[in-house]
Order: structure tokens, then sequence, then C-alpha cells
């Protein structure tokens, strides 16, 4: 059974993720079928943006206004159209999304970098995640295999700026 410690080995793939969203790289170049090539709908133009996913938590990160999302991949994989047997390979899979923006200006704050640490329901399992820039926002795939509560903590940086978030989520 997969524990929550699959988010360090899923947030490499978040940085494989990148490289497929650059343009000019095409779907088709990606083994088909894949979890990974499936991944890559995920950060098109079609969808992954704000207001998309369950927002878990918004409010002040340090001096950035913060908001956080959590996309069920097996679910968007669903909608996106693809078979029943791939989209159950994402089960108990989330995508956590940080959006993070200026106040002073409203936009997206540019080079933010993070790290998320992420608690799951048993207290005993926690891990530590690096957040991927994929456009608009910073985020990793999460590992959330059962139910109950999950603590997320949240560092994150720019230069010499630094903020923390701390929230929860609650799987039913
Ligand atoms: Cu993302």
């Amino acid at each position: 059974m997969r524990t929550i410690s699959g988010a360090v080995r899923t947030a490499v793939c978040g940085a494989a993720l990148m490289l497929m969203a650059l343009p000019g790289v095409s779907a088709a170049a990606e083994p088909g079928g894949t979890p990974h090539g499936d991944h890559g709908g995920m950060h098109g133009k079609a969808g992954h943006d704000m207001g998309k996913g369950e927002k878990i938590f918004s409010g002040k990160v340090g001096p950035w206004t913060g908001e956080a999302r959590l996309i069920d991949k097996k679910v968007q994989m669903e909608q996106s159209g693809v078979s029943a047997k791939v989209a159950a390979r994402f089960a108990g899979e989330r995508h956590l999304m940080l959006f993070l923006t200026d106040p002073a200006t409203g936009k997206t704050a540019a080079g933010v970098a993070g790290k998320v640490v992420i608690t799951g329901p048993d207290q005993a399992s926690s891990s530590k995640a690096t957040l991927i820039v994929m456009g608009g926002h910073i985020g990793v795939d999460v590992g959330m295999p059962i139910p109950g509560e999950y603590m997320f903590r949240a560092e994150i940086e720019s230069g010499d700026k630094k903020g923390s978030a701390s929230f929860s989520y609650t799987l039913k």
C-alpha cells in the first residue's frame, strides 16, 4: 500500500512534467498511457488553474497572499476522458497547488520556491516535498491513501522574503 512518502517520489515526477509543459513538447512525445504521460494534460491550457479543485487554504503567507487548492487526480483523469482503468491508477493521489500573489500588485509572485511537510492521519508518517513551479502556481503531487486529517506546512521563500502557512484537509 502506498504511503504519503510517495510525495517525495512524485516530486520528481513533477519536475518531469514541468518539461512536458514547455511549448513545442507535445504529449505525443510521451509514451502513451503511462501515469506520467497523463500528467501532461493537467498542466495544459485546458486545466489546472486557479478555480480548479478544492480550496483548502486562503490567507497570508509571509509577505504574500496565498491560496492552496487540492485536485483529486482520479476525478480529474475521469473528466479528461481517459479510460477508467487509467484513471484508477490515480486513486489516492492529489495534486496540491499553492498560488501566491503580491498583495501590492495582485500579480503572481515571481521566483517563489518552497517545500511542504505533509503529516498523515496516523501522525507517524510525514514527508517533505519540494513545491515545483508550474505556471501560475507551485505544486506537488501528494499521496493521500487513507481517510483522515492531513496537515500541511508550507515554507515559501523568494530572495530574502520568507513566509509559511499551515493548513489541514480532512479526507473522507
Ligand atoms: Cu501543478
